[in-house]
């Protein structure tokens, strides 16, 4: 009952959250004006959906520090093994309401700005890349940004229809609050209208600080409706959701962590280790790539602690629902997606009753962070109580 009463609230949370946002926004506008504080725009060119969403957040943060617009890219989706074999990139609005995001900061979407501001206001022969100096190096002249060397950047900007014609090379800086006036004296937006990057100007994985910018990512109705359905087709509550890291790229990642070469510190881990170095707690190789007993441990636990009805297992590879139903006696109906789908599965933890989540996973990190919003609670492999991330209101 609590548990049900606690996703019940989160729920009536989120419906507030919809009115307040619902009001008029400069980027729903159908006539854009120009901004004349500027833009930033960036590919994000590193990882999957989840370090895209990592970086995404302190790509956010980083625009309000320098009062620019935000132009939000596509998400790039990497397609290896199915036809057409080329990147895909999806639209944000796809998966999340971009006017969710004006509650925080003004933003527009990559296309629209190339679309309707691009043409006037930074047509052709006019885009100049901004990177470090030390990516810099990388060209053959040593004085070009590396906008498109390579994919994904060649097939984004491509796509994006954007040709780099000079480059502008920085450093001393960083992309933390510590540099704010540097930027801002560096580059004022009347000499340097349009910041466009090579990568995320955020670091990864997203800052303590910035985590709590989940709160403005709310899933698009197009996908609201379609995860409440597999819920309602699926699930009875209450459910617990967990998340299977485990296949062979991860299993390949998890052995930095025996060999020694990756602190406790080590891609989405600060969320359950924290975030200091000083006083992270150890990492261990359960939290990473946890064995089919702690699977059936940890299950076992939180299913019995929520007097679960069902599980919902998203899995990068093997699902193990035979083990796991015959361990909790049969009693609890498991199932997951097929044929199953990042996002969906992604919203269908986030709605959980409890969630279960890969430590070092920022697939995982998405979907705990978005739950430390609505106050919902989660755990991970190897980690039965893990602190929640007390994110400030106003960021
Ligand atoms: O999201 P992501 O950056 O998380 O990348 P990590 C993992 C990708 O694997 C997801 C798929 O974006 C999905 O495409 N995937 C993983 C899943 N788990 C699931 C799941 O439960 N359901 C579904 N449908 N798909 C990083 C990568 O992954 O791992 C880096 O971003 C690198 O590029 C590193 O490979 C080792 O942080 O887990």
């Amino acid at each position: 009952m609590a548990a049900k009463q606690q996703v019940l609230n989160a729920l009536t949370l989120t419906s507030l959250l919809f009115a307040f946002l619902l009001q008029p926004c400069r980027t729903c506008a159908e006539e854009l004006t120009w901004d004349q504080n500027g833009y930033v725009l960036y590919c994000p060119c590193m990882g999957r959906f989840g370090n895209q969403a990592d970086h995404f957040l302190g790509s956010l943060a980083f625009a309000k520090m320098l009062n620019r617009t935000l132009a939000v890219p596509p998400w790039i989706v990497y397609r290896h093994h199915t036809p057409p074999y080329t990147n895909v990139h999806v639209p944000y609005r796809e998966f999340f309401r971009l006017e969710a995001l004006s509650a925080f900061h003004r933003v527009v979407s990559l296309g629209d700005f190339m679309e309707k501001l691009a043409p006037d206001h930074w047509p052709p022969r006019q885009r100049r890349a901004y990177c470090f100096e030390t990516a810099a190096q990388r060209s053959v002249d040593k004085k070009s940004c590396p906008m498109k060397d390579g994919n994904p950047f060649g097939p984004f900007w491509d796509h994006v229809g954007v040709d780099f014609d000079a480059s502008v090379l920085f450093s001393g800086l960083s992309f933390s609050g510590h540099h704010q006036l540097q930027w801002m004296k560096r580059f004022p937006p009347s000499e340097h209208p349009v910041l466009a990057m090579p990568g995320a100007p955020a670091q990864f994985p997203v800052t303590e600080e910035h985590a709590g910018l989940q709160r403005y990512v709310v899933w698009s109705d197009k996908m609201v409706e379609e995860g409440e359905g597999h819920i309602a087709a699926l699930l009875t509550r209450p459910y617990v959701g967990i998340h299977l890291r485990i296949g062979i790229d991860w299993q390949n990642a998890c052995k930095m962590l025996q060999s020694g070469d990756a602190g406790p510190h080590f891609m989405a881990s600060p969320q359950c280790v924290g975030y200091s170095r000083q006083t992270a707690l150890p990492l261990t190789a359960a939290m990473c790539l946890p064995d089919l007993p702690e699977i059936l441990r940890a299950v076992g636990l939180w299913a019995k602690r929520t007097a679960a009805r069902s599980v919902f297992i998203a899995t990068d590879s093997e699902s193990h629902s035979r083990e796991i139903e015959k361990s909790l006696g049969g009693k609890v109906k498991v199932v997951r997606l097929e044929p199953d789908s990042a996002q969906t599965d992604l919203y269908i933890l986030g709605r959980a009753d409890h969630f279960i989540g890969n430590c070092v996973s920022s697939f995982s990190a998405f979907v705990k962070r978005e739950r430390d919003v609505g106050r919902l609670p989660s755990s991970f492999f190897g980690m039965d109580r893990p602190g929640r991330s007390n994110p400030k209101e106003e960021l």
